[in-house]
């Protein structure tokens, strides 16, 4: 008779039921209050399939509520806007970025009608909007000019609040925008009625492909690695957090998310007072869904695996192109 092993080694009685996983797991529930869908706004009359991003579409002004609508009755709590105008003309600072025809400010007023229960959040850059496709203002030698930058970004930042947004999100990673867009909302009475989520621990990854193309938005020359974190720095990221939270930001994010779950442990580790947003960016989008068009992996059981180790490193929301799929996965399991 083999010795059975000691009771506190015995761990398969703590979970051979399904009840029993669940109590085990609760901790990283995904709920729809756990998602935000990233969407692309332009004025196209019809919706459009992004080409790079197979089973994502980018809604136009016109049509966004009929598009939005069954997502929203699924459950959809939050959105995160980005505009995306073709043939406009780009400048040096970025002009698009507030005018009052850019699909964004169009559309916001219209969502927080259509959808009052809806949180509204706007990712604010230049990137789109630049004749270099950088995300802040250069200096006449090619290099960011940081002040210049930040007081622009805050004017963006402004116009989307002022529009409805509930959240803005400075995607830029110019040194000091919280400080400038915290600033700004405050002197226009907007600072108990609007949120800065942070992308605070955001790195130069090669993960954001298919996204700059859809909007359009690489940079025409040289990159950004002279403001978004090197990708293997720890000790920045700490840095970026610590100073975005030191200057106000109501929000933290990290992202790209799956090549970076340790980032994403380190601050809620260092900020557990802070909600924390993880961005499954559209190159982590797309090597899932075309794996899974490959045969190589089953989509529904990975990318639960991979919205579990999000949340368990610490991610209290995930951004996810994926967001209408698991929302009609969820509705199903509600129903048992
Ligand atoms: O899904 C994605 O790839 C998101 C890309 C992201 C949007 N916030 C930025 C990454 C980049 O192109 O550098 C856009 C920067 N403002």
């Amino acid at each position: 008779m083999s010795k059975s092993p000691e009771a506190r080694h015995l761990l398969h009685s703590g979970y051979f039921h399904p009840v029993l996983r669940k109590l085990q797991t609760s901790n990283v529930e995904i709920s729809p209050y756990n998602l935000v869908f990233p969407v692309f706004v332009g004025n196209n009359e019809k919706p459009v399939d992004v080409k790079s991003m197979p089973g994502v579409v980018q809604y136009g002004v016109s049509n966004i509520e009929e598009c939005l609508r069954p997502i929203v009755n699924k459950g959809l709590k939050l959105v995160l806007l980005f505009g995306v105008e073709h043939g406009i003309l780009k400048d040096e600072k970025g002009s698009y970025a507030d005018s009052p025809r850019n699909p964004v400010i169009q559309v916001i007023p219209k969502l927080r009608r259509c959808f009052p229960d809806l949180i509204i959040m706007c990712d604010v850059c230049l990137c789109a909007y630049t004749n270099h496709g950088h995300c802040g203002i250069m200096s006449s030698d090619g290099v960011i000019d940081n002040e210049a930058s930040i007081e622009r970004i805050a004017q963006v930042a402004l116009a989307y609040a002022q529009a409805g947004a509930h959240i803005v999100a400075p995607s830029d990673m110019m040194d000091g925008r919280i400080g400038a867009i915290k600033r700004s909302l405050i002197d226009y009475g907007l600072g108990n009625r609007v949120s800065v989520l942070s992308y605070a621990a955001k790195f130069a990854s090669g993960f954001y492909g298919p996204f700059r193309d859809v909007t359009k938005s690489a940079p025409v020359f040289s990159d950004r690695k002279c403001y978004q974190l090197p990708p293997g720095s720890k000790g920045l990221a700490t840095r970026a957090v610590l100073r975005d939270v030191t200057e106000g930001c109501d929000m933290l994010m990290v992202k790209p998310g799956l090549a970076y779950l340790d980032i994403v442990k380190q601050t809620k580790d260092a900020h557990p007072e802070y909600p924390l947003f993880v961005y499954q960016v559209s190159g982590e989008y797309a090597m899932l869904y075309h794996a899974a068009k490959a045969g190589a992996i089953d989509l529904r059981g990975v990318l639960e695996e991979v919205l579990l180790s999000m949340r368990r490193a610490g991610a209290d929301c995930i951004i996810t192109y994926f967001t209408p799929i698991i929302l009609d996965w969820l509705q199903v399991k509600s129903k048992y």
